[in-house]
């Protein structure tokens, strides 16, 4: 039978004209005349959400994206009219929607063009899965640029560029593959030194064209759902990203041993093997935090078995290991053996929680362990179910944080190495295909595993790790890129998705240092290792089958290179936690693209090596080999030489030398970082004094220093100090003030104050306002140091 459906597939249908409009509090909704609907919600003031029916029925409204604690709420909503349109006015933004058609623009309340709509909402209907190609077009102005997306492996600035959103397990990809691991449908555009940001959030297989088929177009569809899109004005980045994380989330503070350097491999085993690993890194003074164990710990790949012969007693080996220093890491698939001895198989069957097929049967597949099922993650009672299975692992045995793999799912040997499209879902409810639940599979996993984790861990803080994930996902867990390859052009994708994750919410980010697959060079592995340092996640990690990537396996240089940064990255553990406290707590990604530091300067809005690490440190690797050095772009303002303090005057683009033994570092004037002395792994010492190191500036600036215990939860209950400090800086003199919120009480005795390009010798010093002697201060004339009570209020030095 030929039914209009079927005539009209080819076909975009579009809204009529509107014949009403009415308010409901923070809804405006809209009817066409061919009954298309349309819902604005007023979210904030700078943000609208837009959601279109084409038959005037809503699909339940529920999104795994959305954290139930965003911020919202407007102070002004007007809604005006004219005969062309109907105006939503709020206090930062205009939205007018056009009667002919219901076509949107956005505008600033000077009436400048944020956003318009090209053809706008459009829509093809499929006979095939009986819903929409639910379609949208904007118009781009000239000398637009676009950002965002998650971790697509391209150049930094979208425009020109096509993707499309299907999670996929790419081993090896390469530069500009279309679908990798995640799903992250936010972008940000940036035209005439203003920002917004727009999300997608629909969970089908989602597209987003930036100019590539049309010259002034942008556009996105979803092959199924509906058309529900955030706007999200700035008019900075900085505000975009931080209104995308509040309203996707962000995490819980990480412990801050997840923070060090993580040493990984498939695999590490037998048991004499992973301590003979932890054994090396003590030996040779390389500091390291965690070390993972690969599918191979397990018996038969048997998710939360272990193999007795590789593994005879994990509780001791982890116990021994945790004496040491070193946090075990296990990885745990999706994929359950089916497997009649199995009882997790078994348990899972009886309950129904894993994945059937549209007519019954059960999924099946093929993963490490052969013939797999898959639990349904998208159901509360399957993650609950999930989350308990964590109990003997790290409640009992002793396993300290979970690595999710191959959850976007990947299935071996089958066309789309997925599911197929049929299989059924939960999806919290909502029932729906694989169609819809295929994005948000791998995150849904991870909030399971998480939820375990957290239970098991407490009173400690949880660790998880997943390589799929959807807009959202960042609450739940870390991750990282993928199965990248040890070349040079990966070297530089993983500075563009780390960065590119960063703006999309997704800060706790890295990639396998030194590739996945193939081996890299001693100069490559190192100079990986001095980008990774600079990585809110930071873990070597390799196949094992192109030889070793353990940091002394490439020779003494290339070990005591790495060892440099590695000290240099646990130095800096206070900046670094400071800075995750403001991800966690203030939504402000850790790393900073230069776009992001620097809107207003169109030098910025292409380049993208260079990257604010923390808020006042710029970076950029080397990512080319027999490099001496490189060029690089300075943003406005003046910069120290990390090495030699130097003072450039940014604005402009310069040579700088790096050897292999160094890389391009420059710290902002005014900054204030603190430093811990280096140690093998968090905590290993009690550290009475950390130092402060201050690059002068002549005029004001401040900094922060947040600390808690390190671990558990006592920060969430007010007892952490947030230390700031306020410096002044004259010719002749500066001063230092210091305010603690002091809730918690630290074993800190002193802090050291190291000064960078003070432009005088001290002569006198006054501490909280009386004349203290030098000597008493352990004043370092060479080092330019001295050394102050933690709890100081200010000093004043005089030339
Ligand atoms: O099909 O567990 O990306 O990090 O070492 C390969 C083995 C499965 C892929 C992950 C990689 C991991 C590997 N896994």
């Amino acid at each position: 039978m030929i039914t209009n459906t079927e005539l009209e597939k080819k076909g975009n249908l579009f809204p009529k004209k509107m014949v009403s409009y009415e308010q409901d509090g923070d809804s405006i909704s809209f009817v066409c005349e061919n009954n298309v609907h349309l819902i604005i919600t007023i979210v904030r003031d700078s943000m609208l959400r837009f959601r279109y029916a084409t038959h005037g029925i809503f699909q339940d409204d529920f999104s795994y994206a959305i954290d139930e604690d965003q911020s919202h709420g407007y102070s002004v909503l007007e809604v005006l009219e004219d005969d062309e349109a109907v105006w939503i006015v709020t206090n930062q933004i205009k939205c007018r929607v056009l009667r002919s058609d219901l076509r949107i623009g956005i505008y600033d309340l000077d009436d400048n063009t944020i956003l318009e709509d090209e053809i706008g909402f459009h829509w093809e209907e499929s006979f095939e899965f009986g819903g929409n190609y639910v379609k949208m077009s904007k118009n781009t102005v000239d000398g637009e640029n676009f950002y965002g997306m998650g971790d697509k492996p391209t150049s930094f600035n979208l425009k020109g560029k096509r993707f499309s959103n299907w999670n996929t397990d790419q081993y090896a990809f390469s530069k500009d593959t279309s679908e990798l691991y995640k799903t992250i449908p936010f972008y940000i555009g940036l035209h005439h030194a203003k920002a917004y940001g727009i999300f997608f959030d629909n969970s089908f297989k989602t597209h987003f064209d930036f100019c590539h088929e049309r010259r002034n177009i942008t556009s996105f569809w979803a092959d199924g759902g509906e058309m529900n899109y955030y706007f999200i004005y700035g008019p900075k980045i900085s505000e975009v990203v931080t209104k995308y994380t509040n309203l996707t989330g962000r995490p819980e503070l990480p412990p801050m041993w997840a923070l060090g350097y993580h040493q990984s491999k498939w695999s590490y085993y037998p048991e004499d093997k992973v301590r003979d690993l932890a054994k090396s890194f003590r030996d040779n003074k390389f500091p390291c935090d965690a070390l993972y164990l690969d599918i191979d710990y397990m018996e038969g790949f048997r998710c939360f078995t272990w193999n007795k012969k590789y593994f005879p007693k994990p509780k001791n080996m982890i116990q021994d290991l945790e004496e040491d220093g070193f946090k075990t890491i296990a990885i745990i698939d999706p994929g359950i053996k089916i497997d009649e001895e199995y009882e997790i198989y078994k348990d899972g069957l009886d309950k129904d929680y894993f994945c059937r097929r549209a007519d019954g049967p059960l999924m099946r597949g093929k993963v490490w362990p052969g013939n797999c099922v898959f639990p349904d993650f998208t159901n509360p009672e399957v993650r609950e179910w999930w989350a308990e299975l964590y109990k003997t692992i790290i409640g009992e045995t002793g396993i300290k944080g979970i690595w999710n793999d191959m959850n976007e799912p990947a299935v071996m040997e089958v066309p789309g190495k997925t599911f197929p499209l049929d299989v059924r879902h939960n999806y919290d409810g909502n029932h729906c295909s694989h169609r819809k639940a295929h994005n948000i599979y791998g995150m849904q996993m991870a909030r399971a595993t998480y939820e375990g984790v957290k239970k098991y861990m407490f009173p400690k803080r949880p660790f998880t790790i997943t390589r799929a994930s959807y807009s959202g996902g960042q609450r739940f867990s870390s991750t990282w890129t993928g199965d990248n390859l040890a070349s040079w052009e990966h070297l530089w994708l993983a500075n563009m998705q780390i960065q590119r994750l960063g703006i999309s919410g997704f800060s706790y980010a890295g990639t396998d240092i030194g590739g996945f697959a193939d081996q890299p060079s001693g100069e490559l592995f190192a100079r990986w290792i001095q980008l990774g340092v600079f990585h809110p996640f930071c873990r070597v990690h390799s196949s094992g089958d192109h030889g070793e990537q353990e940091p002394w396996y490439f020779g003494e240089e290339i070990l005591d290179i790495t060892r440099k940064f590695v000290e240099l990255r646990y130095q800096l553990l206070p900046y670094l936690y400071t800075a995750f406290y403001q991800y966690c707590e203030e939504n402000i990604p850790i790393i900073k693209p230069l776009v992001y530091y620097a809107q207003e300067d169109i030098q910025t809005h292409y380049r993208a090596d260079e990257f604010i690490f923390g808020d006042s440190i710029l970076v950029c690797p080397i990512q080319e080999p027999n490099a001496h050095g490189r060029r690089m772009y300075f943003p406005q303002g003046r910069w120290y030489n990390f090495w030699n303090d130097a003072i450039i005057e940014g604005g402009k683009e310069l040579w700088v030398d790096a050897p292999l033994d160094s890389m391009p570092i420059f710290v902002k004037e005014g900054a204030m970082i603190p430093k811990y002395p280096v140690q093998q792994y968090v905590d290993e010492k009690e550290i009475d004094e950390i130092s402060l190191d201050i690059y002068y500036k002549n005029g004001l600036d401040n900094a922060m220093l947040y600390e808690d215990s390190h671990d558990g939860y006592d920060y969430k209950m007010g007892i952490f100090n947030i230390r700031s400090f306020k410096f002044t800086g004259k010719v002749q003199e500066a001063f230092i003030q210091q305010h603690n919120t002091d809730a918690y009480n630290s074993n800190l005795k002193r802090i050291k104050i190291i000064f960078h390009g003070l432009p005088f010798e001290i002569k006198s010093a006054k501490v909280n306002n009386e004349e203290t002697d030098l000597q008493n201060l352990q004043y370092n004339k060479e080092e330019s140091s001295i050394v102050l009570p933690e709890n100081f209020a200010d000093l004043h030095i005089v030339g």
